[in-house]
């Protein structure tokens, strides 16, 4: 690298000479050290591995657009508006005073990394994460979508009961003017008590090309409309049901574009989404527990080298769990069991009160702790695990005010139990809100990224799957064959110092010698 430096830095700038910025792009070169181990008759043997890759961040966002299906549901009308309230900085009154935009809950928005340390302190540097390498702001998203329901984004908002009146009068105007587009509607793969909201729906009730080639229209009109440089499209809809994995139907990427010509009835929506997505290179992120990625999907966004990311936005009780439970593993605690209660009385739940769609949100939440069990070889025997139950239950009175109870119970010391109650209270799409920027920010910023090895010629995508989303996900989609982690801790860190590579900084490593060794 030539050390070459622009004169637009981000918050910082790194000197080294394995940094170069030039008005296009931050490169890097990054030592990625690694432990190689050889198992033999029980015995390892640890041996130091080292790759050298270089990182290619384009420093340009450019205009981005969001297009969310399931628009206007609770999660994407509150959504638009805290965005809409952002852009505008806006203040509204509550009755515990005066509240103003912002955007907590979001890992990239407001949360911090430590830098390193102040050469003249020896204190810790301390920036916001979103300031690490050149990220879209929130603010900027064009915001657009698919939903089953007619209704105009404002009106959304207010059947989603989440906001304030006073919040709500402020985003009216705007928000009444949007209205999502026709969606595909399958009503087998939803709940049944659904079907009363399905006024906006593209002809057609099972899979077809003329589906995915309507939404591929959409998206290419949608970017055309706004002048926009690339689209993001999530999925917060309805949970759909799981679908049938089967030799011939999915299990390819021929099969499944040959099935979805046929019209064969085991293709959800969501996979047709995900499709058209694939075919007009928009990222796709699944903010729901369906297995819309049956393994013909990914395979086609591996042919085409097309983003996708899911599952299941991991917002509240799992995000305790995924923390909670990697302290006690790794503190040496043996946890034996896990119960958790829901109940919720927002659309969401009324759905989840069909057993097919619960099914799908059972299974993401239900094995979220086993790489952290399979982890302590030291309390667990192999295929151990503690006992693990969720209910969800629905209680419209409650609406998007989601109650989650869990109980953790684990063995200590001698015998002893230690048994932790948690009432964990708060709005759902308030928390799953930020979550969505997360994947968005994140989702887009991986457009902007190419990796080589280290005297390699040809810069490559990351992997079609972006695992690298996981943190804000109950089940991580993986590329085919790899891992999947759910320790929360872990997740962060595989993104910080993934990010701190493509600026040419080690991982931050918290051994602090410098504060030990003098
Ligand atoms: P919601 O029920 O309020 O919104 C879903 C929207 O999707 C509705 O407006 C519905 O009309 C629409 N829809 C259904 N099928 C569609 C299709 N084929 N095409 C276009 N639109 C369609 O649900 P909410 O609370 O917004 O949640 C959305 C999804 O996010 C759910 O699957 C939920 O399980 C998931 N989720 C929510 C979390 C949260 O904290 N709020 C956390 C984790 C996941
Ligand atoms: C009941 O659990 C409804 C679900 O949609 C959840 O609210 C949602 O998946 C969030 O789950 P968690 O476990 O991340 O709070």
């Amino acid at each position: 690298l030539n050390g070459e430096k622009s004169p637009a830095f981000n918050a910082f700038k790194v000197e080294s000479p394995n940094v170069a910025y030039t008005d296009a792009n931050i490169e890097s070169k990054f030592t990625y050290r690694t432990t190689a181990i050889d198992a033999t008759d029980g015995k390892y043997v640890a041996v130091p591995k080292e790759t050298v890759y270089e990182f290619k961040t384009e420093r340009t966002v450019g205009k981005v657009g969001l297009m969310m299906v399931g628009w206007g549901g609770n999660n994407g009308s509150t959504v638009t508006a805290g965005i809409l309230a952002n852009r505008h900085n806006l203040a509204w009154d509550t009755r515990e005073g005066r509240r103003a935009a912002n955007y907590y809950g979001s890992l990239v928005m407001a949360s911090t990394i430590k830098l390193g340390t102040d050469v003249k302190t020896g204190d810790d540097v301390n920036i916001p994460l979103r300031d690490v390498v050149p990220m879209m702001h929130p603010n900027d998203l064009v915001l657009g979508g698919w939903d089953i329901s007619g209704m105009d984004i404002a009106a959304a908002m207010d059947r989603a009961q989440v906001l304030e009146p006073t919040l709500k009068s402020l985003v009216k105007k705007e928000m009444a003017a949007m209205k999502p587009m026709a969606s595909v509607y399958y009503p087998d793969f939803i709940a049944a008590n659904q079907g009363d909201r399905a006024n906006n729906v593209i002809p057609g009730d099972k899979a077809c090309m003329e589906h995915v080639e309507h939404l591929r229209k959409d998206i290419r009109d949608f970017k055309s409309a706004h002048d926009l440089d690339k689209v993001i499209v999530l999925w917060t809809a309805n949970t759909e049901r799981f679908a049938d994995i089967t030799s011939g139907v999915n299990d390819t990427a021929a099969n499944l574009i040959s099935s979805i010509s046929a019209g064969h009835s085991e293709i959800a929506p969501s996979t047709i989404f995900a499709v058209a997505c694939i075919l007009e290179n928009a990222p796709f992120v699944n903010g729901s527990p369906q297995n819309t990625f049956v393994p013909g999907c990914v395979e086609l966004a591996e042919q085409h080298g097309a983003f996708i990311g899911g599952d299941d936005f991991k917002s509240g009780q799992t995000k305790m769990k995924s923390a909670l439970v990697d302290f006690l593993i790794n503190a040496g605690i043996k946890l034996t069991s896990i119960a958790s209660y829901n109940h919720l009385g927002n659309n969401d739940g009324k759905n989840l009160s069909s057993q097919k769609q619960f099914r799908s949100k059972e299974i993401s939440k239900s094995n979220v702790v086993d790489d952290m069990v399979a982890a302590n070889n030291v309390l667990y025997k192999k295929g151990e695990h503690p006992d693990h139950t969720v209910v969800i239950k629905y209680m419209p009175a409650v609406g998007d005010n989601k109650r989650a109870l869990d109980e953790y119970y684990a063995e200590i010391f001698m015998g002893g139990h230690q048994t932790i109650s948690i009432f964990n209270v708060c709005e759902d799409s308030l928390l799953a809100s930020p979550l969505i920027i997360d994947l968005v920010i994140v989702a887009e910023l991986m457009t902007r990224i190419q990796w080589r090895k280290h005297g390699e010629d040809e810069w490559k995508s990351f992997h079609s799957v972006l695992s690298v989303l996981s943190y804000m996900l109950k089940a991580p989609l993986t590329p085919p064959g790899t891992p999947v982690i759910n320790s929360l801790a872990k997740q962060r860190n595989a993104l910080v110092n993934i990010l701190r590579a493509c600026v040419g900084l080690e991982p931050e490593n918290d051994m602090t010698l410098e504060h030990k060794l003098f």
